[in-house]
């Protein structure tokens, strides 16, 4: 059965080779002779790409013949990397592949390296979203992704004099070989005009409309048997052409449809700080929500017919606000489409619609002008309305709470009001969303919130990116870890056996030579292995805090240099990551990074004990090369800002300890593995959020710390660079410090000591790395995607035929 073709069959390294000759000459249309690396890519992802389609077809049919339930992940950003690696290890084809590519004198490494990352998101949340992919089919639940086929996706950073400078990524610039085109799942989106009464009925007649058109993606789960689809659209325009101003001469005004159908799915967060970035940004949204929706409820419909039947059938879930237009606009399908009322299409979109909240800064829980809603989707500003007018009368809720304050749509309240399930994304998390942002909502419904706390999939974050490690575990306690991640804790009696802990480290040892000598040498950085490789790699913003990071590092320069001979343990620090283009803060913190790398790694007195790197553009790929060459991982969020965090996960689980606050799901990474293997510092939420109300507080910090005066006295003196560079961020540290550098300055200074004594004693490290991966396993995203489909989704996986 082609179906079923992976986990029974054998494919044999000549199998591999004459499908990737085949691919090569009647796909790609080249002799062996004239092939670039490009080429020959190319084959072996269409003779990868082939072994998915079996498993996939299977998938869909399974679920279609035994009715099941599917799930639907709505989500503005899939941060999904590169796709061969992963897909030759979920379909066990690893040794095969070798052997192949050996028999075609290819270099396996060059070939995966030749593949561009699709860097479809910004960082947590997106790649939480491809983790989940992942999971869903590793666990036979019938899914879909539905996302934004962006042409450029998140942009592309250089840094020039040390400033980030950004350009347009072009993943799509070439062939992109795991998608298939649907010219038949195609849905006009309708944006604007007017809402109309037709025999009762509100008809929203739009005055602009795009086409969204299907791109699959297949998912393909560990070992193969199942595979789900990534829907990804891509915008077109409805006519193509408006042939009449063209002949007459109007060049640019004919392709005006075309250029707004190119502008929705160019780019992932178009600058949306002036109106027409926010028209824009709100459309991408609804693009995707209508174009999902309208699929959805066509397969329904074709499968089921019978509304009913939605909930038993649908689960839909909205990854983060972003999607929150999706209560209105299946309100909208169900009213104005298929005639329900009011009252019967809010029960049902309420049984359908679930949200999870990724945030709690205010800032980034989005809100709408009325007006600007009113303008582009007129029948759903009625519809929003509608909804809140309802809620406030069913509820009983008093007049502050809602979704239309003033002129404004509060989008998390909307998507709040519209879902059978709310969740947080870690325990505290999930505590903090009851009693902070949600809190008057929870209280009118106690019984909505729910925690999943997120977690990461082993096969891309350990199997594919660490395969020293994976090597070790393979050998010790075999490969069930890799479904079943609880198994690692089979591990534990290896904590104490000399022989395994040596092994352990000259894996790790070998990552650390691996990119060292590869990525980190590139940047003229001198890394022993042998030093601490100490890790921040996340997106760029003050909570995160690699503000606190690089002024730890210049108060160590400070004192190294006042006892160059002292027993100091060496480290690297190494930094990765993008701010938002408009994010001036956080560029500065970039700025200043860069200007403190070059100053402290040129200084012969202490560039034996502490080298800076900061390779630009760190995206998925650099996760993989980095992650599994870390020792130690800096979780240093001001805690209660932090969601969860899912590179924490990720280091915990390639063996490097944690430095950290207790924020998200830091907390559960410690009491997992154990206080004693965590180097915990700083302030809790609740002490945060009283010392930031307390007046005054960054001064009085600065006064007591020592070090974090000097380490700010050096910037001021311009010993990096010019001192005018920094006034800005100096001064906002000194007097407003609304994410506490200060006040966790010292504890933070000392937590770091204790890393560097703790590293000085290789036999104690190694117990406790061993420990940390050991008791990881919990932070697998198939028990995450489990949760949601016991508590939420009401899924069931389902067997293929
Ligand atoms: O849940 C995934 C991920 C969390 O791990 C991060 O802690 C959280 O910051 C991130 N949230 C977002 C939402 N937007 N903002 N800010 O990216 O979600």
């Amino acid at each position: 059965n082609p179906e079923r073709l992976i986990v029974t069959q054998v494919l044999t390294a000549e199998d591999l080779r004459d499908q990737i000759l085949h691919h090569l000459t009647h796909t790609q249309g080249r002799g062996p002779e004239f092939a670039t690396v490009f080429d020959w890519r190319l084959a072996v992802s269409y003779t990868v790409r082939d072994l998915m389609v079996g498993p996939w077809v299977g998938a869909i049919r399974a679920a279609r013949d035994q009715g099941a339930k599917r799930v639907y992940y709505l989500s503005m950003e899939f941060l999904i990397g590169r796709i061969l690696g992963d897909a030759i290890v979920n379909l066990g084809l690893d040794q095969p592949m070798a052997g192949a590519l050996g028999l075609l004198g290819l270099d396996q490494q060059v070939i995966l390296d030749d593949e561009p990352d699709a860097a479809l998101g910004n960082g947590g949340l997106g790649r939480l979203a491809a983790c989940f992919m992942e999971s869903l089919s590793s666990l036979n639940c019938p899914a879909f992704g539905y996302g934004i086929r962006y042409e450029h996706g998140l942009f592309r950073q250089r840094f020039e004099g040390g400033q980030q400078v950004e350009t347009p990524e072009d993943w799509l610039n070439q062939p992109h070989p795991w998608e298939f085109v649907r010219i038949n799942y195609s849905y006009t989106v309708g944006f604007k005009g007017h809402v109309e009464t037709v025999d009762g009925r509100a008809v929203w007649r739009p005055g602009e409309s795009v086409i969204a058109r299907a791109y699959d993606t297949p998912v393909i789960g560990w070992e193969g048997t199942w595979a789900n689809s990534l829907r990804l659209w891509g915008a077109l325009p409805t006519t193509l052409l408006d042939l009449k101003r063209f002949n007459a001469g109007d060049h640019t005004a004919a392709a005006e449809p075309e250029a707004l159908a190119r502008t929705l799915s160019r780019v992932l967060y178009p600058d949306d700080t002036t109106d027409s970035g926010k028209e824009l940004r709100l459309k991408q949204e609804y693009f995707l929500t209508s174009a999902a929706l309208q699929d959805i409820m066509a397969r329904f419909m074709a499968e089921h017919g019978d509304l009913d039947l939605l909930p038993d059938k649908v689960a839909i879930q909205l990854n983060d606000t972003h999607p929150a237009i999706a209560g209105p606009e299946l309100m909208r399908l169900l009213m104005d489409d298929h005639g329900l009322p009011f009252e019967r299409a809010r029960d049902l979109a309420r049984a359908t619609l679930n949200y999870t909240n990724h945030t709690l800064l205010p800032e980034a829980l989005e809100r709408w002008s009325t007006w600007l809603m009113g303008r582009v989707l007129p029948r759903h500003m009625q519809i929003i309305q509608m909804i809140d007018d309802d809620h406030r009368k069913t509820s009983g809720r008093p007049a502050h709470i809602g979704i239309v304050h003033g002129d404004q749509v509060h989008m998390g309240e909307l998507a709040f009001i519209m879902a059978g399930r709310v969740n947080g994304v870690s325990a505290l998390h999930t505590e903090l969303v009851k009693d902070t942002v949600f809190a008057d909502l929870h209280r009118l419904h106690p019984d909505r919130i729910v925690n999943q706390t997120n977690g990461v999939t082993p096969r891309r974050w350990l199997r594919m990116a660490n395969p020293a490690l994976t090597g070790l575990l393979d050998d010790t306690i075999g490969t069930g870890w890799t479904r079943d991640l609880d198994q690692l804790n089979r591990l534990e009696p290896f904590a104490h056996d000399a022989a395994f802990l040596d092994q352990l480290r000259a894996a790790k040892r070998a990552n650390k030579v691996a990119l060292s000598d590869g990525l980190l040498a590139g940047l003229g950085v001198k890394a022993d292995p042998d030093a601490i490789f100490d890790v921040q790699v996340k997106r760029m913003h003050e909570y995160k805090r690699q503000l606190l990071n690089i002024l730890e590092a210049i108060a160590l320069w400070h004192r190294i240099h006042e006892a160059p001979n002292g027993n100091w343990t060496p480290r690297v620090k190494i930094f990765g990551g993008k701010a938002a283009p408009g994010y001036w803060l956080a560029k500065s913190v970039i700025h200043l990074i860069n200007d403190v790398a070059t100053a402290i790694n040129n200084d012969p007195v202490t560039s034996e004990f502490l080298q800076i790197a900061y390779p630009p553009n760190y995206n998925v790929s650099m996760a993989e090369d980095l992650i599994p060459a870390a020792d130690l991982s800096e979780q240093i969020s001001t805690a209660g800002k932090e969601a969860s965090g899912t590179g924490n996960m990720k280091f915990t689980m390639n063996g490097a300890l944690t430095i950290g606050t207790l924020d998200g799901a830091n907390v559960e990474i410690r009491e997992l593995v154990g206080p004693e293997n965590f180097f915990l510092f700083g302030l809790t939420a609740a002490e945060a959020a009283a010392e930031k109300a307390r007046p005054g507080h960054a001064r009085a910090a600065i006064e007591a710390s020592e070090n974090m005066k000097i380490a700010l006295q050096l910037i001021a003196e311009g010993r990096f660079g010019r001192a005018e560079s920094w006034y800005s961020l100096l001064d906002r540290t000194w007097n407003d410090d609304p994410f506490l550098v200060a006040s966790d300055f010292d504890s933070y200074f000392a937590a770091q000591r204790a890393v560097d004594r703790a590293y000085a004693d290789p036999a104690s490290w190694d117990r406790m790395a061993c420990l940390n991966i050991a008791r990881s396993g919990f932070f697998s995203s198939d028990r995450t995607i489990r949760g949601y489909m016991r508590d939420i989704w009401h899924a069931k996986p389902v067997t293929p035929a």
